[in-house]
């Protein structure tokens, strides 16, 4: 949570300057060409992009214009065509590159696998035709619910090759959710695997697909991967299993080209309601953000053996794991299963194993190697380790310190990365070696990127004041809308402060420019790098029988950021008991997925309200918190409902 650690961030004086070794060989190294960039970026976006795409993509048609912004639409390179995919594969093949690792994979159990980009290409190509085979056609959608296994990867690549729309689902999710999802999205094809390594067990995924699929009635065909082997039930006509639906197949496929905006993925996030957004983004400027702001921020060289420990179901998978790094040509090292397995130095081991270079992870990850141990750590050399990558929460100075020493030896530059499902790709990050590195702070904006803080009237703020970040200017990678609900995705990122997209966080800007992020200003929680709506818990439990009201709320915590704790008034006549609360957490683990169990349940006879009856949320963070509860109460209803909850627990 962010509170404790803005005023401990504040404390930390120190900034890293690149050194000169790193700045000598550096993408960009220096302070004056990132300032002159991001100037033009800003000011002649046209110019900057239309450059950028000439020079980053692979065209079948040029695009005639570079931006059209009906606020709060854009549309980016209209006229142009291309092949996400193509720009991906195909653009290596024929080069020195072709017989590169594109990804090498280690599977919990230690199998390990390298996929050249020649061969990349043999399996998308090979799918494309699986795809076309099943009557998959452009502008459809694909789900897909699989472990972090190659596949996965070649799965999106394939739907990408064919214009088909993938929405890829985290294998945490429940099958609820799934049903949700696919029901949202009309899904005509999903892709799952019997199963997944994590902590030396089976995570079943094909059972929980199962039970998605009893009411999706969009879904025609369900192809299976085996990886684990263990025991499913494959249903007669609808499922077939990934080996025998490619079997003898062609490994060359001859790719359409699609419209720059032709959508290329739904991912669906939590936001301030119950029901999850899918956030629509599309081909061209997507791919174009993933591509550039990899180059620059991680800064890619050939030899780079680039680790992202996210999950390709969330957004830093997609453009950090998938498109950004094969566009860029780079060798992407994948782990299937868990950074404590068989024990808590698995990470380490690999890096050393593999000579990987560039490590990019989480805060809650590094929380946990801190509680682990040094140990841990101290057992491997590292040294093939040359910049690391920070993203999904402020990283606190004593983390950000941590990660440095420890993992990085005092040798490799810390970039932290701030950006959102919506932005596709990094909108803050310090380039790692144009400018000094503040730990505790997101950094400077990547191109393109105008952003500013802001107060409740939308008025910009002075530096150093605390405000809510928008975002001024429309960006390449930035999402097009939610799928089938325009009207939410203008009010949710338009309608606070008219015509400026507004991120939801809150974050204050130091006088070199610097922003430095607190944490959502709205009801969605972080934990452990999970996003999550309170909403959306609330309307898991309003679906319990014995719930009458409830309110979901985050509390400070040290592993996991944010800790989720639930308040819970039950229907008459309905005792408390802890076989009840553990009822709930099972219940909201069945309608989200396990990662979404709270840690607290706490029961009383009422929720604490306004006398117009709306629930004070401010309160129950405060309690939830274990603070006092301070601040006006003078419009609470009843006084007593606070004591009960502060007594429960
Ligand atoms: C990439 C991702 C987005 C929210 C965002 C912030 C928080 C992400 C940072 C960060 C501080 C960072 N997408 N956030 N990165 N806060 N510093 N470097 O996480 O859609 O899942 O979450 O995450 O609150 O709004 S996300």
């Amino acid at each position: 949570m962010s509170e404790p650690k803005i005023s401990s961030a504040a404390r930390e004086k120190r900034v890293f300057k690149p050194s000169a070794e790193f700045q000598r060989q550096a993408n960009l190294g220096s302070l004056a060409t990132y300032k002159k960039l991001h100037a033009e970026s800003v000011n002649s976006p046209e110019n900057f992009w239309g450059r950028q795409a000439n020079e980053h993509l692979i065209w079948r048609k040029p695009f005639s214009t570079v931006l059209n912004w009906k606020t709060p639409h854009a549309e980016w390179f209209k006229g142009g065509k291309l092949n996400v995919a193509e720009n991906c594969v195909d653009r290596h093949l024929g080069t020195v590159r072709e017989n590169k690792a594109a990804i090498i994979f280690e599977g919990e159990p230690g199998d390990v696998r390298t996929i050249t980009y020649k061969q990349l290409s043999m399996h998308v190509c090979r799918l494309a035709h699986v795809f076309e085979n099943m009557g998959v056609k452009a502008g459809d959608r694909v789900a897909i619910y699989l472990p972090m296994v190659p596949e996965a990867i070649v799965a999106m690549l394939a739907c990408a090759r064919i214009g088909a729309v993938h929405t890829v689902i985290f294998g945490g999710f429940s099958a609820e959710a799934i049903k949700d999802r696919l029901n949202d999205c009309q899904a005509k094809l999903v892709i799952t695997a019997d199963g997944g390594w994590r902590r030396g067990k089976v995570v079943e995924l094909k059972s929980v697909v199962d039970r998605a699929l009893e009411s999706t009635p969009s879904v025609e065909t369900v192809i299976v991967l085996k990886r684990t082997a263990n025991e499913i039930n494959m249903v007669e006509g609808r499922d077939i299993w990934w080996h025998d639906a490619w079997k003898g197949g062609p490994n060359q496929h001859k790719a359409k080209a699609f419209d720059s905006e032709h959508p290329l993925f739904i991912l669906y996030t939590s936001g301030s309601t119950g029901k999850p957004k899918g956030v629509l983004h599309t081909s061209a400027g997507y791919l174009l953000g993933a591509k550039l702001s990899a180059h620059y921020v991680f800064d890619l060289k050939e030899n780079d053996r680039y680790f992202c420990s996210a999950d390709i179901g969330w957004i830093t998978g997609h453009s950090y794991v998938v498109y950004g790094l094969l566009a860029n040509g780079s060798t992407v090292f994948l782990y299937e299963g868990a950074p404590n397995q068989p024990e808590p130095d698995r990470f380490w081991q690999m890096i050393d194993r593999h000579a990987i270079t560039i490590l990019y992870t989480a805060p809650t990850a590094i929380r946990s190697f801190m509680r682990w141990g040094d140990n841990y750590v101290l057992r491997h050399r590292l040294d093939s380790l040359r910049l690391l990558g920070s993203v999904g929460e402020p990283i606190s100075p004593e983390a950000w310190r941590w990660y440095h020493h420890m993992i990085g030896k005092d040798r490799c530059p810390i970039v932290d990365t701030w950006w959102q499902t919506e932005t596709g790709s990094i909108l803050i990050a310090t380039l790692p070696g144009a400018a000094p590195l503040k730990p505790g702070a997101a950094g400077l904006p990547f191109f393109g990127v105008a952003a500013k803080i802001v107060d409740e009237q939308g008025k910009e703020v002075p530096r150093g004041t605390d405000g809510k970040m928008v975002i001024t200017k429309p960006w390449p990678s930035m999402l097009r809308t939610l799928w089938n609900d325009d009207a939410r995705y203008q009010s949710a990122y338009f309608g606070d402060f008219p015509g400026v997209y507004f991120t939801g966080d809150g974050a204050k800007q130091d006088k070199d420019g610097y922003f430095w992020i607190s944490g959502r200003v709205d009801d969605v929680l972080n934990i452990s790098g999970h996003r999550i709506g309170t909403a959306e818990v609330e309307a898991a439990l309003a679906s319990h029988p014995s719930v009458a009201e409830s309110a979901a709320v985050g509390r400070p915590d040290s592993l996991k950021g944010q800790a989720l704790v639930v308040f819970v008034s039950l229907k008459t006549g309905v005792a408390t008991s802890d076989a009840l609360k553990e009822d709930l957490r099972s219940h909201i683990g069945r309608e989200i997925g396990s990662f979404a169990k709270p840690d607290s349940v706490r029961i009383a006879a009422g929720l604490p309200k306004t006398r117009s009856g709306k629930i004070m949320r401010r309160i129950l963070k405060e309690i939830a918190a274990g603070r006092e509860v301070k601040g006006d109460t003078s419009t609470l209803e009843d006084f007593s409902v606070i004591a009960a909850l502060q007594k429960e627990d």
